[in-house]
């Protein structure tokens, strides 16, 4: 994982304008010793009300009883990162550096909060159903199931958080299904056969990343980590032939080309830059 570029994005997104304090590249770091570091202390109010989703406040609170580093009950408190983080004061601390907060942001959970990104592809056709392929690397161009996020307007991949005692592969399917099959083109009785090859499909996937994502939602001490899979229609004849509707209420949803141009959330450009590697598709 490169530097925090949107882990240090000046405005907190969906906070009103709330900034983050300024940590220039050299002083990301933890080994990099800063003692007038003064980053700003935020936590949204709906994360403060302690909803079913999100851990107690534990600011001030250093005898809590929460469990880093581990399975904590039915919370994944374990790091996709090959080293455990460490806990200063009862305070887990971002592994990446500095974001020039903490307190938790819009994250619920204190340390690494686990989600699942799908990322389904097909190959880009023609209206003859020929695979297209860009001229100037003559390499097959790929597509993407995105969506466009209603928090920061930014096209992502439709992941989503793994729900606590949940695994990655139900988030996966089930994340795929709210955020992008609700919006398929499609008649109501068409729905089961659409769920069927949704299914089929997500029975083998390719994982192409398990870390850090650079979220703009990160703290110091709350983060994002997940899983990426991939899952692949190669004949286009499953998942693939699915009509995407855009602009709906549910927010935008279509199958966006992949190439190196390509600007999405969070480390969504990475993940994707890893599929069309493996796939040796064009990027
Ligand atoms: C990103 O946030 C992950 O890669 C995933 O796509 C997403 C999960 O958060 P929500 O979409 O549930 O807000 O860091």
């Amino acid at each position: 994982m490169s530097l925090h570029v949107k882990s240090r994005e000046k405005v907190y997104p969906g906070s009103g304008g709330i900034e983050r304090a300024y940590v220039p590249d050299d002083k990301v770091s933890w080994d990099c010793e800063w003692t007038d570091y003064s980053p700003t202390n935020y936590t949204a109010p709906i994360v403060a009300e302690h909803p079913v989703w999100a851990d107690p406040d534990i600011m001030g609170k250093p005898d809590h009883n929460l469990k880093f580093n581990e399975r904590d009950g039915n919370i994944n408190r374990v790091s996709h990162m090959p080293k455990p983080y460490e806990v200063i004061d009862g305070f887990p601390r971002n592994p990446c550096g500095r974001t020039g907060m903490i307190g938790r942001g819009f994250l619920g959970k204190w340390g690494p909060n686990h989600a699942a990104d799908p990322i389904v592809t097909r190959w880009k056709r023609n209206a003859n159903g020929d695979v297209i392929c860009n001229q100037t690397t003559n390499k097959q161009i790929l597509q993407f199931v995105a969506i466009k996020r209603k928090d920061t307007g930014d096209w992502a991949i439709p992941g989503g958080m793994v729900d606590a005692g949940d695994t990655v592969s139900a988030t996966l399917k089930r994340e795929f299904g709210e955020e992008a099959m609700n919006s398929l083109e499609a008649p109501e009785e068409e729905r089961n056969t659409i769920e069927k090859a949704v299914a089929n499909l997500f029975r083998c996937g390719t994982e192409v990343y398990r870390g850090y994502v650079d979220d703009p939602r990160n703290t110091d001490n709350a983060w994002m980590e997940t899983v990426a899979v991939n899952f692949h229609d190669a004949k286009g004849t499953s998942v693939g032939k699915f009509k995407l509707h855009a602009g709906d209420d549910a927010g935008d949803v279509q199958w966006a080309d992949i190439s190196g141009n390509i600007s999405l959330y969070a480390s969504h450009e990475l993940f994707i830059s890893k599929t069309a590697e493996i796939l040796k598709a064009h990027w």
